[in-house]
């Protein structure tokens, strides 16, 4: 298996594609798809446009569909939900499609939507998607976080490190063997000098920040939280994800 770390959608090579590929946007879309899939939601549909999420979810009963949509952090007015992952419990999301559209997670997910497998992943997760990894071993793996508007963030690069780590463990491998690019050190390094502190570092981090600034500190607490939820979810059609 080679691994290779992407920081941005901008990054990531356009023009081929890995076995298997996995978004990250630990602020906070992946977090968020995964517990709604937790939570029993019947699927997960992702949009970069919120015209065309109102468009195709119309045809769906407001019983059973939730509408999601954040710009700049914030909640965008007329929809069900923004992107809080807490907002999804059981009572809220069981048995719904969640519908939703993010300033950059959903941009990361499209980005490798024509891989072959394509996972999303976060700190919550990072477990089942190491586990998925070992079961499968698909040749090359492209880990892609969404950072912010085109630029690098601290905490999907902290999480593609966590998977990184923990995958060098279960591969009983060297990081120069498992490595396809630099960054997979750089992750890996990251990940071992926070992950104590994880929740630390998720203050230190500008979107972290900026996220406070608007009053989301439970989301903090919950998005850093390790191996949470033994839950994967994997893409069944382009923007279509359901948990494996
Ligand atoms: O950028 C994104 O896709 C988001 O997850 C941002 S936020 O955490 O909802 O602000």
């Amino acid at each position: 298996m080679k691994l290779f770390i992407f920081h941005t959608p901008e990054l990531t090579p356009a023009t081929t594609v890995a076995d298997c590929a996995i978004a990250i946007d630990v602020l906070r879309a992946t977090s968020t798809i995964v517990t709604a899939l937790a939570a029993g939601a019947e699927a997960v549909q992702v949009f970069s446009d919120l015209d065309k999420l109102l468009k195709v979810s119309q045809d769906w009963s407001p019983d059973k569909r939730i509408r999601a949509g954040e710009r700049g952090g914030a909640r965008v007015d007329g929809f069900d939900f923004g992107n809080s992952p807490l907002d999804c419990t059981p009572e809220r999301v069981g048995g719904r499609r969640l519908f939703i559209s993010t300033t950059n997670g959903t941009r990361a997910l499209q980005c490798v939507e024509a891989a072959p497998k394509v996972l999303a992943a976060a700190l919550i997760n990072r477990q089942a998607v190491v586990q998925y990894l070992l079961e499968q071993k698909p040749e090359t793996v492209w880990i892609v976080g969404s950072g912010w508007e085109g630029a690098f963030s601290l905490e999907d690069t902290v999480c593609a490190g966590a998977i990184a780590a923990s995958l060098l463990e279960g591969l009983n491998c060297s990081v120069e063997e498992l490595a396809g690019n630099d960054e997979v050190l750089g992750a890996v390094a990251l990940y071992r000098e926070w992950q104590d502190n994880l929740l630390g570092l998720l203050h230190n981090a500008t979107h972290g920040k900026r996220l406070l600034r608007l009053d989301c500190h439970e989301d903090l607490q919950y998005c850093a939280q390790t191996d949470l939820l033994d839950v994967l979810p994997i893409q069944k059609t382009p923007g279509l994800l359901v948990k494996r």
